[in-house]
């Protein structure tokens, strides 16, 4: 009997995280982009976690996980083994803007994270008043902070599902562009 030849291992599942402040629309994204459909929430304690098949990649377990202030300390435990980081603003939160950049940069400081790809997420473009994505961008510096990593952006309403389609297809991009093997 031959020595069986070993595989390269190869991930069957990509590993995405999903942080952004608390009323960012992290979990009605998620339950839309799972079902199709647009629930009630309530702020998220801990997280929750749902695979998503996008057609032509990888499947993608998404890990959604609660953004208030209390609970930002606990991201880093989530960070191992992660292959992308979708990153969620409320486009219509002009006020907390600053303070959405400011976790971004402390998220991607972290050391599990220094070869993972991003994406941000512009968030209820539906709503009145919502920063449009490019705009978003800006405010957050994006193209000036992290010219050296691999990252997009996109506008999205989690309500209407507009762009969650796109979003899907980004983060393929990014996978398959900077997934190691
Ligand atoms: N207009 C509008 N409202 C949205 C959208 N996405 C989410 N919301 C609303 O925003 C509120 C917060 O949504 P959640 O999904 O609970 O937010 P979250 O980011 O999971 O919040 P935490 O779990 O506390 O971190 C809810 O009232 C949602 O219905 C959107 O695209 N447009
Ligand atoms: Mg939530």
């Amino acid at each position: 009997m031959g020595v069986p030849t070993s595989k390269p291992l190869q991930k069957k599942q990509a590993r995405v995280v999903m942080m952004g402040l608390d009323f960012a629309g992290k979990s009605t994204l998620l339950y839309k982009l799972k079902r199709n459909q647009t629930v009630q929430t309530l702020p998220t304690v801990g997280f929750n976690v749902e695979s998503v098949e996008p057609e032509k990649s990888v499947p993608l377990t998404i890990w959604d996980v609660g953004g208030q202030d209390k609970l930002r300390a606990s991201w880093k435990d989530y960070l191992d083994d992660t292959d992308a980081l979708i990153f969620v603003v409320d486009s219509a939160d002009r006020a907390r803007l600053p303070t959405a950049a400011t976790e971004l940069r402390r998220l991607l400081d972290h050391a599990a994270l220094a070869e993972v790809p991003f994406l941000v997420l512009a968030n209820k473009q539906d709503a009145p008043g919502a920063v449009k994505a490019h705009e978003l961008g800006q405010r957050l510096r994006l193209e000036d902070c992290y010219d050296d990593r691999a990252w997009e952006l996109r506008g999205c309403s989690a309500h209407t599902g507009e762009g969650l389609q796109e979003a899907l297809h980004a983060i393929s991009r990014l996978l398959k562009k900077h997934r190691q093997p």
